[in-house]
């Protein structure tokens, strides 16, 4: 169940301690503004040393979450791992290197087989029991969240707590990925609590679901956050 990611190395040790989620939310409809966004944040953050980036988009066509795939793995080069949420009959043709399933979506046996063994695959849980149950399973990394109230999702589980990243701790070997609410005020904790990895949308990127139109923040200002997370992961 290993990508070529992780084969030949303990996966804990290997993953990313911060993970960033670029959500459509924060850019512009319009298509020129749109790209040159998607091209500065995401250098923003590449320049800042993120080396996992997820590309979330709840809302567009599949034209328009392929373009703007393309400008991300343009923009952040053949280096860093992209994954982008849920598409994944797109992520071959993004040029991505893996996809980040929910609990409602394909099952990771399925996800698996259209990805082939070697790319990233990803999947979010929303309690302990939920990480038992994929704890085997064909899948790369676990997230688990939302661990802190959070404003960037549209009907979030309950809050699990940095109780329910120790629980899930105790239940897989995986990479377990902590989301939701997560700031650099509370990144330690919840790596002491049993994560190996923080999923972060609005403490990087600003407000995700319910922006306006145009980013939150400046670009240079997500990459300061971001290096705000990897300070204190050093
Ligand atoms: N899944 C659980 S919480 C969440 C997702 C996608 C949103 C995380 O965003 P933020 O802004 O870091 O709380």
């Amino acid at each position: 169940g290993d990508s070529a990611y992780t084969r030949g190395v303990s996966p804990r040790a290997v993953f990313p301690t911060l993970y960033p989620i670029l959500d459509a939310g924060v850019l512009s409809q319009d298509p020129t503004l749109r790209r040159g966004e998607l091209l500065r944040l995401v250098r923003c953050v590449v320049d800042a040393g993120v080396t996992i980036l997820q590309y979330r988009n709840k809302q567009d066509t599949d034209t328009q979450v392929l373009e703007d795939a393309r400008w991300i793995r343009d923009a952040a080069g053949p280096e860093p791992t992209l994954i982008l949420n849920d598409r994944v009959h797109l992520v071959e043709q993004a040029a991505f290197d893996g996809v980040h399933v929910g609990q409602h979506d394909m099952t990771p046996a399925e996800a698996r087989r259209i990805l082939g063994p070697d790319r990233v695959l990803g999947i979010s849980t929303h309690n302990p029991d939920q990480v038992a149950a994929v704890a085997d399973a064909a899948v790369d990394y676990i997230a688990i969240g939302p661990v802190f109230a959070t404003a960037s999702k549209q009907n979030p589980d309950p809050v699990v707590g940095l109780e329910g990243v120790r629980t899930a701790r105790q239940r897989t070997q995986k990479p377990l990925v902590a989301i939701g609410g997560i700031t650099p005020q509370t990144a330690l904790a919840v790596m002491e609590a049993g994560a190996d990895s923080v999923a972060v949308i609005s403490a990087i990127f600003g407000t995700g679901l319910g922006a306006e139109r145009g980013p939150a923040i400046a670009p240079e200002q997500a990459g300061k956050n971001a290096k705000d997370f990897l300070r204190l992961f050093r």
